[in-house]
């Protein structure tokens, strides 16, 4: 979930420490969000097998998600051995550059509220059910894994740069928004699509929104929206795709972009090849 909201954060920060991790105090959870946390789980669950992308239901497959809120300790445990990265809990979103700076060093910023019931179907900020259902079985791809240690050493870069909002945009039509082509068709692995009820079957089977083929520059220079349904997806090959196209230094490439205008969320320009579904 990118860091963008204009309204008070949801998450209590005040017993934070200076790195803004928390303690996961599980005796907290009341068995009103256990349930929630269980039909949340069973409605995503219906869709995956259709929308997700085989890396992403094969590790879902492992991880008992379903029996109720996971213990951060238990899918560390896990998850350290399967690709060196750790969860750390936080209060919520954190400014960017502390964002980055856990993900530079391989550890995951993993929120500990749930949402109200009546955020059912949608909701702004990053809760316990986004990270955990959206972002963590990913972190245990090996290729994946690197690529968001990888994008966190680039924002801690990009932050001195004054290119952290070009980043942001890559985070968010990849890690966030992504799609990817498979043999069996156009799937996601995108994090905000992956917790989402209405917008798994939207991205992947409603002709209306642009689907384009990935092309770093081009998302970077593009805006999204932040509060609706995507307006357009990018679409990689492989996550090795993603890999490769990140590696470089992109200093040269924000100079480029500064001198260009940003495109709006809806907006297809020439240069693209546009994937119909
Ligand atoms: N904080 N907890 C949390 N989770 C996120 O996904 C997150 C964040 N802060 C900023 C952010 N994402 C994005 O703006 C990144 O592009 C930096
Ligand atoms: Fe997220």
């Amino acid at each position: 979930m990118a860091g963008q909201t204009d309204h008070p954060l949801r998450g209590d920060y005040s017993r934070m420490r200076p790195d803004y991790t928390v303690d996961q105090d599980y005796a907290l959870y009341t068995p009103e969000e256990q349930d929630l946390w269980k039909r949340l789980y069973a409605r995503q669950c219906a869709q995956v097998p259709q929308y997700a992308c085989d890396e992403f239901i094969d590790v879902l497959g492992t991880l008992n998600f379903g029996a109720g809120i996971p213990h951060f300790e238990e899918v560390n445990e896990k998850l350290h051995k399967a690709t060196r990265w750790t969860l750390v809990a936080v209060p919520g979103l954190l400014p960017d550059d502390v964002f980055f700076e856990h993900m530079a060093n391989r550890r995951f910023p993993t929120s500990v509220w749930l949402r109200n019931p009546e955020e059912f179907d949608y909701i702004v900020e990053p809760d316990i059910f986004h990270d955990f259902f959206g972002h963590v079985p990913l972190l245990f791809h090996p290729v994946f894994a690197d690529y968001l240690e990888a994008y966190g050493v680039g924002g801690v870069k990009a932050k001195g740069l004054n290119a952290l909002d070009y980043l942001a945009r890559l985070y968010w039509y990849t890690v966030e928004f992504g799609l990817i082509q498979t043999p069996k068709g156009l799937r996601t692995y995108g994090a905000g699509i992956l917790s989402s009820g209405g917008e798994l079957p939207y991205c992947i089977a409603n002709p209306k929104p642009n689907r384009i083929a990935f092309d770093l520059m081009r998302v970077m220079q593009s805006n999204y929206k932040i509060d609706t349904f995507q307006e357009t997806y990018f679409v990689i090959q492989s996550f090795q795709q993603l890999f490769d196209a990140t590696a470089p230094d992109f200093t040269p490439y924000y100079e480029i972009l500064r001198g260009l205008p940003s495109l709006a969320a809806n907006q297809t320009i020439p240069e693209d090849r546009l994937i119909k579904v």
